[in-house]
């Protein structure tokens, strides 16, 4: 196996394992998983990808996770990402849940920050590609971290962020996530970075979906993580992918943000994504830190409540 370069300083196109061949071997595994650990995000060219190869290759990494309620295949464990209505084959308008659910993945993130477990690995297959548009971009938040000067990462290191579905979809339009879509996902708190036990490579935290940071006022604190993913994704920090058929990416959702880009709403764009939830060993257990204690409950380890989250744009 031999990992070429794609990105700044991230990123590798792995050349001579397929995923078949990480759904067979434990070595091959093995190599991809070092890779990983070490590249941040994995791009398979000439892949024979159906649901099934997808999910055996994807279970390799982890407990698989269910799709965020409200989308496409939601009982699967298949995200499916498209403008092409199932029922009928047409395309959809620009007004339609799925177009606006686009329009949020056009936003940097990173995947499931506001679940109660969040994603390790996302794995993303092409199924349709537009001719122009639809890449995918991406930007490490990990060598956003070791840009970030000494006394900013001091002061992160500790600092504890809330992440909101409800926030980001806010952004698109009011009501794209729906009651039942906001009462199964309640906001999520994490540690503002994530240590990678492999390798003890510290990555920034933070997300389109990032609402809140604990001891600093709503506005403060939106202005502070605009500015972080502004930094993050600074022009010559990121590559965009352009997709070919056959092509799989597979990123670390502990060390990147990403993005989709626009692409003309009459060409048809069809992606299948399935994603691993984060464990202990992937350094979970530490982004959770301790549970701050109010005057009233001193002494319990309640989590601490969400701070109200402001969901229109
Ligand atoms: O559509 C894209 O290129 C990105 C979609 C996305 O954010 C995801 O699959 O997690
Ligand atoms: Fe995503």
């Amino acid at each position: 196996m031999t990992c070429r370069a794609v990105g700044p300083g991230f990123g590798a196109e792995v050349q001579g394992i397929g995923l078949a061949d990480v759904v067979a071997s434990d070595d091959a595994y093995a190599a991809v998983r070092t890779a990983f650990e070490e590249h941040s995000v994995l791009l398979f060219r000439d892949q024979d990808v159906t649901d099934q190869l997808q999910l055996a290759f994807s279970r390799r990494f982890g407990p698989l996770e269910s799709p965020t309620p409200g989308t496409l295949a939601e009982s699967s464990f298949f995200t499916v990402l498209t403008n092409v209505d199932p029922a009928t084959g047409a395309l959809m308008a620009p007004d339609h849940k799925e177009s606006l659910r686009a329009k949020a993945n056009q936003l940097w993130h990173t995947d499931s920050s506001f679940k109660q477990t969040p994603a390790l690995t996302s794995i993303l297959s092409a199924r349709a590609i537009p001719p122009t548009g639809g890449e995918t971009e991406f930007a490490s938040t990990r060598l956003a971290w070791d840009r970030l000067p000494a006394a900013r990462r001091a002061q992160l290191a500790d600092a504890f962020a809330w992440h909101s579905y409800a926030h980001s979809r806010g952004k698109i339009a009011p009501h794209l996530a729906s009651e039942r879509e906001k009462s199964s996902l309640p906001p999520a708190r994490w540690r503002m970075r994530w240590r990678n036990p492999v390798n003890g490579r510290d990555a920034l935290y933070v997300a389109s979906h990032t609402y809140a940071i604990d001891g600093m006022n709503d506005a403060d604190a939106q202005s502070f993580i605009d500015e972080l993913i502004a930094f993050t994704t600074m022009p010559g920090c990121t590559f965009e992918h352009r997709w070919r058929a056959g092509d799989v990416i597979m990123w670390d959702n502990r060390a990147v943000l990403h993005r989709g880009r626009p692409w003309p709403p009459d060409a048809p764009r069809h992606m299948v994504r399935t994603t691993v939830a984060a464990t202990d060993l992937d350094g979970l257990a530490e982004m959770h830190g301790r549970a701050l204690t109010s005057p009233a409950s001193a002494g319990s380890s309640r989590r601490p409540s969400p701070p109200a989250t402001r969901t229109s744009p």
